[in-house]
């Protein structure tokens, strides 16, 4: 029997995850797999008035669900990383048919959920505040930490699931409701993760209120819908950076909170010392990985002139026999880009590098006749003679721009010579240039790596980055304070009424 007919079929996939024929045909919002461009579903969609209910349901669960004790809120998390441990396969495949991404990533995506799940549940007894020394006698100072209110959450194509997650695990340990608004491109993975969350909210009993964890699926005034709701105190968003704009200016009229992670431009420096080989395999994956569509993908090679000639040859050999094809079969390693806009704004953007003097070896349409309506691309490298106009904006696509430099001081003013400021990492083996890399003076960006390429990052740290990128920090470290109000306390246990900073105030 030929490998192809053991392999499940599109709407095997989507049963597993729980979305039965009624739901994939229930209305207009039309999904399109990557995988070969067919239609896959059209979905119902929410409207305004529905998103304006779902927030009022939030906000009635909210007055309950805040008063459950951080460790049984935890107990939620922990269940519903206990059943993505078991659903893993199912949704990962899910994740590869509805965005693309080969079946390895589609698996690491719900990893990634399970991970920041049990870090959440530990977190869940560690929302810890402060004792701090009063300057009066007879006083106690300290800082409290209380749920939020409703968190929204919106969700761009390429990581339909984790970023979800990221955010999802830590408001609901820190006692907020969580409402999703995953990207139009992207919402039946959002609609299966919501099907398992129903199961557990079911297992774990009447402390979960309804209204806890909802789903909007739909088109933008439905993430419109939820900045301008006054009862939705938090948004965390993910995407591009005219959606994050749009998104603080709603949010700023109302002096609502964010947390934005929007574009990345992230680079590689290869010093004189760095091991070529592992620098050769960091930059294939981090550059071609998800087709380049991380928002950590690798999109500058900064390489120092002497090793110049002894890595570019190799890296795009290297290119050249990558294995591009649907990305549910094992062995791919690129798969397709989301949608043919993407190839065509890849085409463009190699356009604009070619007429700034750019040299580009691969790209353009690969596997075109197999799937007319799919976007298979072969992966880009661009050698640049400087890094000019193209070189600062954010191409979604996997395009690699190459620059040569001269001195650390030079590479590291090229690296952050861009207007985003994600990720970053260098490939060198002299102490000197790793610690300057990661000082004050180094690189400008929320994540720098050494040694290891600029994606892929693990959910133990802050994840998120400045300028454009927006600023905001989710999943690690104390990335949970965003999700909490933070409350300063004096108690006053003497007799006495004594005034701060010595004040006389006698009446
Ligand atoms: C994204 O592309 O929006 O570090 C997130 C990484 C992943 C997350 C990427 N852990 O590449």
């Amino acid at each position: 029997m030929p490998l192809t007919d053991l392999m499940p079929t599109h709407s095997d996939i989507l049963t597993a995850c729980g979305l039965s024929e009624a739901t994939t045909s229930a209305g207009s919002l039309n999904v399109y797999t990557p995988v070969d461009g067919s239609l896959i579903a059209s979905l119902a969609t929410h409207s305004v008035a529905d998103a304006e209910a779902q927030i009022a349901a939030a906000k009635e669960a909210f007055k309950s669900w805040r008063l459950v004790p951080a460790p049984r809120r935890g107990e939620l998390v922990r269940l519903l990383g206990e059943e993505l441990r078991r659903e893993k396969e199912n949704l990962g495949r899910l994740v590869t048919l509805e965005c693309g991404k080969i079946y390895q990533e589609g698996l690491g995506e719900v990893q990634e959920m399970i991970d920041i799940c049990d870090f959440a549940v530990g977190l869940s007894r560690q929302l810890y505040g402060l004792t701090i020394a009063s300057e009066r006698p007879g006083h106690a100072m300290r800082e409290t930490w209380h749920p939020m209110g409703t968190c929204g959450v919106i969700t761009a194509f390429n990581f339909p699931v984790a970023p979800w997650c990221w955010n999802a695990a830590l408001a609901l340990v820190c006692g907020d409701p969580v409402i999703w608004k995953p990207s139009e491109k992207t919402p039946l993975t959002a609609l299966a993760v919501q099907v398992i969350c129903e199961r557990v909210m079911a297992d774990f009993g009447d402390d979960a209120p309804a209204g806890l964890i909802q789903t909007l699926v739909g088109e933008r005034e439905l993430g419109e819908a939820l900045t301008a709701s006054k009862d939705v105190a938090l948004i965390s968003a993910t995407g591009s950076v005219p959606m994050g704009q749009a998104v603080a200016r709603d949010m700023s009229t109302r002096l609502g909170r964010t947390i934005l992670e929007l574009g990345g431009n992230n680079a590689m420096i290869v010093a004189p010392s760095a091991d070529l080989e592992m620098a050769l395999r960091a930059i294939v994956f981090s550059a071609v990985g998800t087709a380049g569509q991380r928002c950590t993908t690798l999109r500058r090679l900064i390489v120092h002139e002497d090793i110049y000639d002894a890595l570019i040859p190799r890296l795009v050999k290297a290119y050249q026999g990558l294995p591009i094809g649907d990305p549910l079969v094992d062995g791919s390693l690129v798969g397709p880009l989301i949608d043919t806009e993407a190839m065509t704004a890849m085409a463009r953007a190699l356009e604009q590098a070619k007429t700034e003097g750019g040299t580009v070896h691969g790209g353009g349409q690969a596997l075109g006749d197999d799937f007319p309506n799919a976007a298979y691309v072969h992966p880009s490298i661009v050698e640049m003679p400087t890094q000019s106009a193209i070189m600062h904006h954010e191409t979604f696509a996997p395009i690699l721009y190459v620059v040569k430099y001269k001195d650390l001081d030079e590479a590291i003013a090229l690296q952050n010579d861009v207007p985003q400021g994600l990720s970053s990492c260098i490939f060198s083996t002299d102490v000197r240039e790793t610690e300057t890399f990661l000082s004050a003076a180094g690189s400008d960006c929320g994540i720098a790596n050494v040694n290891i390429g600029p994606s892929g990052a693990e959910i133990g740290g802050a994840f998120g980055g400045e300028k454009e990128t927006g600023g905001g920090r989710e999943s690690g470290s104390d990335a949970w304070k965003a999700y909490m109000r933070r409350q300063t306390n004096t108690i006053n246990y003497s007799r006495e009424l004594p005034l701060a900073q010595g004040i006389k105030f006698d009446i």
